[in-house]
């Protein structure tokens, strides 16, 4: 998860290959480390049953990822490519767009090799292991969602050559990212960022204070987010394959060039036409901007 700011490196670091990836160093991982990964998969796991989308669950049952320790990626590799022809590769850290939809599109996920410190137990700005791969990886056994998540490399790689990354880093962000969907008429949770979060898988689901509104994709290549805190206003899906048809299954061009002249809007405002799910009170951002005044 990132926010698709540009990228300080444009070659890949010392040690790194071509195409950014480097050794995870499994082997290297200690024991703390390791524990780390444990206390936070236990935190989730045990909260997660019933507020999760059904395929991120099943996705860690197909993928094991309940084996205690960070998972080795070559071993998850395996069974992820058997799955849906996906594999987990380990980088240094955020890369270069180009880089990261080049990657997506050739159905390999980046992920962090890095696990947070204990006192980051709650948030960090930058995407650690357990993000990346608790948080992204269960869904990509998932045959729709792999589908997706390569539709979105490809079309990223088009979005840079039509100046509209933007556009997709908001698509990203609002689905891959923080996206909620409708299963069996309640709301549950697909979205990396919350799902690898305790604190926003509570809030984005049973928090009065942020707009819970229809996904539509005009609206959200139109709509900004917040990369510091919780978010304002979450979209909701009516189900993977949907959301593809929706997105990456059209071409985007004329709607970027649509686009070109319509102003971004407010991220915590309601706008007509919206479908409605919850009307916010967004008492908690305000409550947060009073203390930081
Ligand atoms: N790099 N490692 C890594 N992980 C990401 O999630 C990531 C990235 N670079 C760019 C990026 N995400 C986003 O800016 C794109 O989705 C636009
Ligand atoms: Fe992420």
């Amino acid at each position: 998860m990132s926010d698709g700011s540009a990228h300080p490196l444009t070659t890949p670091p010392a040690g790194a290959a071509a195409d950014w990836t480097i050794p995870q160093g499994w082997a290297d991982y200690t024991a703390d480390e390791h524990a780390m990964w444990d206390r936070l998969f236990a935190r989730q796991s045990q909260m997660l049953p019933g507020r999760a989308s059904e395929a991120f669950l099943k996705g860690l049952d197909v993928l094991r990822l309940s084996k205690p320790g960070i998972p080795d990626f070559d071993e998850l590799s395996e069974r992820l490519t058997k799955a849906t022809g996906w594999r987990v590769v380990a980088v240094p850290g955020l890369v270069p767009d180009d880089v990261f939809f080049r990657h997506l599109a050739n159905r390999t996920f980046v992920a962090g090799r890095f696990i947070r410190r204990p006192d980051q137990m709650d948030y960090l700005q930058e995407p650690d292991v357990f993000h990346d791969v608790f948080g992204h990886v269960p869904l990509l056994a998932d045959p729709v969602f792999a589908d997706y998540m390569q539709a979105y490399g490809e079309g990223g790689l088009k979005s840079l050559g039509l100046g509209a990354l933007h556009r997709l880093a908001r698509l990203y962000w609002y689905t891959v990212e923080f996206g909620l969907v409708r299963e069996a008429g309640a709301l549950r949770i697909y979205g990396a960022g919350i799902v690898s979060s305790y604190g926003e898988s509570v809030f984005a689901l049973d928090d009065p204070s942020p707009n819970r509104v229809g996904f539509d994709i005009g609206r959200v290549m139109r709509t900004p987010y917040r990369i510091d805190d919780y978010q304002q206003t979450y979209f909701v899906i009516e189900s993977f394959e949907d959301l593809l048809r929706q997105t990456l299954e059209a071409d985007l061009a004329p709607l970027y060039r649509q686009l070109e002249t319509a102003p971004d809007l407010d991220l915590a405002t309601l706008q007509p036409g919206d479908a409605v799910l919850t009307r916010g009170t967004q008492h908690y951002a305000r409550s947060k901007q009073e203390t930081a005044r």
